[in-house]
């Protein structure tokens, strides 16, 4: 398979790499494509240097897949580009992900609506990703009428440049600051832009992304997202009410048959998720279940993953492989 990554320079970009080379993903020629100021730098991939290349070489190079994460704008611009010269677009920003002619792909959820005519494909936003893989099966069981979730969000999903404002800031050092205010012991609640609804943008990817992934306008979903200093992963606080009752055990036994779940759930011995022992791993963990005691069939978790891995960069190659599998490139 002729793959370009776009964005190889980015944080999601060196996790791609290394979630291909892990995979072992089976590359006949790889194109790494990142901006203008980077063409020409090498980067090293399973032994072999390769030098980054505009964006215009890599349309003409026609690779069959083109995996994105260079930001919003290069995708609108872009991936209409390289889908009229042939090649699949699985896209990590935010562009696409609410268009109507887009799929919108969490491979374990809904990856069989994909077929050939599919070239610019949605992957979602990382902290939809975690909380819709554990709400996909709840919901096929007991139909959930609503959701309330509170993101604890690692700087890594802000970029490169709130790694540096953290290490800064740890450091004594003053320097230039990717948040309005300082991160280091802070919480902010605001991840991503304001809309005019007073809600952040990255709140209401959780609302509009949850419903379409999901299939089902009818759930309501209300979010706050929370900036903190972590660095391993974004975890989530989640209240789920469903329209008909469960049982604790039931619950837990279904989400740990769940593919991609892996259920962390032992009080007695302190056994729940957290963002440093997420870090590197590819699953969705969860743990805190619990019964929602003011209210009837409601619940409550606490859900946890690597926000470049699962919640970018290994969703997006297992779209990828997904394809690949059921020759749809
Ligand atoms: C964050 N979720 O943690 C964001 C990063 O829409 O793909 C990814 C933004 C997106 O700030």
């Amino acid at each position: 398979m002729k793959v370009a990554i776009i964005g190889a320079t980015g944080m999601v970009g060196e996790v791609m790499l290394k979630v291909l080379e892990e995979r072992n993903f089976p590359l006949t020629e790889l194109i790494l494509v990142a901006s203008e100021k980077s063409v020409g730098k090498s980067i090293s991939f399973k032994g072999t240097d390769y030098q980054v290349v505009s964006l215009e070489t890599a349309v003409s190079l026609k690779p069959e897949i083109a995996l994105f994460s260079a930001g919003g704008e290069t995708s609108l611009e872009w991936a209409p580009k390289f889908a009229a010269a042939g090649t699949t677009v699985i896209d990590n920003s935010s562009a696409w992900r609410m268009d109507a002619d887009k799929k919108l792909i969490v491979p374990e959820i809904n990856a069989t609506s994909l077929t050939k005519t599919d070239k610019i494909i949605a992957s979602p936003n990382c902290s939809t990703i975690q909380m819709v893989l554990v709400l996909a099966p709840l919901h096929k069981k007991y139909n959930i009428k609503r959701v309330v979730v509170s993101t604890y969000q690692s700087i890594s999903g802000t970029g490169l440049k709130a790694v540096k404002q953290l290490e800064n800031e740890m450091a004594g050092i003053k320097g230039e600051m990717a948040y309005p205010y300082p991160i280091h012991q802070n919480a902010l609640p605001h991840c991503d832009v304001f809309e005019d609804n007073g809600y952040t943008k990255e709140e209401m990817k959780l609302v509009r992304e949850t419903q379409k992934i999901l299939d089902d306008r009818t759930i309501a979903v209300t979010a706050t997202a929370v900036r903190i200093p972590t660095a391993g992963g974004h975890s989530e606080s989640v209240n789920i009410q469903f329209e008909s009752d469960f049982v604790l055990n039931d619950v837990r036994k279904l989400l740990s048959e769940t593919d991609g779940v892996i259920v962390q759930d032992n009080t007695d011995v302190n056994t729940y998720p957290m963002p440093i022992y997420a870090h590197g791993k590819d699953d969705v963990f969860v743990g805190r279940i619990r019964r929602d005691e003011s209210q009837p069939n409601t619940i409550n978790m606490w859900i946890v993953a690597d926000n470049l891995r699962k919640g970018a960069a290994t969703n997006t190659i297992q779209i990828a492989e997904y394809l690949m599998k059921n020759n749809l490139v």
